[in-house]
């Protein structure tokens, strides 16, 4: 073997070794050991590169060339390694640093409940045609949930409203606060506090005792309106909800009255909207009727204006009701309104 051959020979052999004698250098010192070793003024490189003397001029440039790939690939691995053991070191020193420009943890962005969604396209339909939104206190006097709307003690048309009643005598020894059963009671309080004209929307909770099922809950959600002023007729409740039902459930709905009996209004009435589904040829949804059952609605019974003092020969009014629940299911296919409370992110994810 010639002398070029085994120098080109010792020269792999020392790259080979400082690659994996670096591997063990964990601090600053012993990296700088290792430096003078393979690179120093001493090292093994600048002892081989001292010694080409002997070697022709050919043999001394194809070795000098090896030596000073060796050597940048060495000081490569050098810089690498100190910057890695740099890293670590500043890392073990400040193991309890926060680094505050690191992103945050993303969080997941929370929707609207269902029930809150069509509360605020209700609110805004009927907003947007002068009404005004109020809400309501959920523990109620018997006065304002019943005896004020014509619901007098001991009526048959109490049993409309299975009642969830307050541990509470007043001081004649009556039962006589309760869970709202609907939210007219803040209508009563509205009349009673105001003058006409008067156009509110009143949304919120209200109770019922009563047996859970797909149709019912013994809580649930319910928007009333109240219009009062001199002249409102019929004409205007029909305008007000021909209006409403087209926001809610399309451009071309179409809406039917008929006769319902609701001991707050007289006349009273529900409203139906053609079904949205089958245009009207009949469905499921529509129970194959082609109509869909979305509101109750009627004129002020003028015994409910003179309890709070209004003149019904003067001011005339139209009242409405619908639960929430039941135009939310209807609105977006849902067959069991316990869904809506049951906290299944399942199914609340989907809105
Ligand atoms: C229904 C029916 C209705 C009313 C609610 C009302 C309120 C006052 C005076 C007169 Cl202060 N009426 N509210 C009128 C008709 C129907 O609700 O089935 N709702 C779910």
């Amino acid at each position: 073997m010639s002398s070029s051959d085994s120098i080109s020979k010792t020269l792999k052999e020392i790259a080979s070794k400082a690659e994996s004698d670096i591997a063990s250098r964990k601090a600053i010192d012993e990296l700088e050991e290792w430096r003078i070793a393979y690179l120093g003024r001493k090292g093994k490189l600048t002892t081989i590169l001292r010694s080409l003397g002997t070697l022709s001029q050919g043999e001394r440039r194809s070795i000098g060339k090896q030596a000073n790939t060796i050597k940048s690939q060495l000081e490569n691995l050098f810089t690498s390694s100190r910057d890695k053991i740099r890293e670590n070191e500043h890392f073990n020193k400040n193991k309890d640093f926060i680094d505050v420009t690191l992103p945050g943890k993303p969080l997941t962005i929370g929707r609207l409940h269902p029930i809150t969604q069509v509360l605020k396209e209700i609110n805004a339909a009927f907003s947007s045609m002068g009404f005004e939104v109020i809400e309501g206190p959920e523990v109620e006097w018997d006065k304002y949930n019943f005896e004020m709307l014509n619901i007098p003690r001991d009526h048959p048309a109490r049993d409309m409203f299975d009642t969830l009643w307050i541990d509470y005598d007043d001081p004649k020894g009556k039962q006589s606060m309760l869970l709202r059963t609907h939210t007219s009671p803040m209508q009563v309080r509205t009349m009673e506090k105001m003058s006409p004209p008067i156009r509110v929307v009143v949304p919120g909770k209200v109770y019922r005792y009563e047996a859970t099922d797909s149709t019912h809950e013994w809580h649930f959600s319910q928007v009333e309106g109240l219009a009062v002023d001199e002249g409102i007729t019929f004409a205007d409740l029909k305008g007000t909800l021909f209006e409403f039902a087209r926001r809610i459930f399309g451009p071309s709905r179409k809406i039917q009255f008929r006769c319902d009996y609701f001991p707050f209004v007289e006349p009273g009435v529900d409203m139906s909207i053609d079904c949205f589904k089958c245009d009207g040829d009949g469905c499921k949804i529509c129970k194959k009727t082609g109509w869909i059952e979305v509101m109750g609605a009627g004129m002020v019974h003028p015994k409910v204006l003179t309890g709070v003092n209004y003149d019904p020969e003067k001011y005339t009014g139209f009242a409405i009701g619908l639960g929430l629940e039941r135009i939310a299911m209807l609105k977006y296919g849902i067959e069991d309104i316990r869904l809506f409370y049951s906290n299944d992110l399942r199914f609340l994810e989907q809105f």
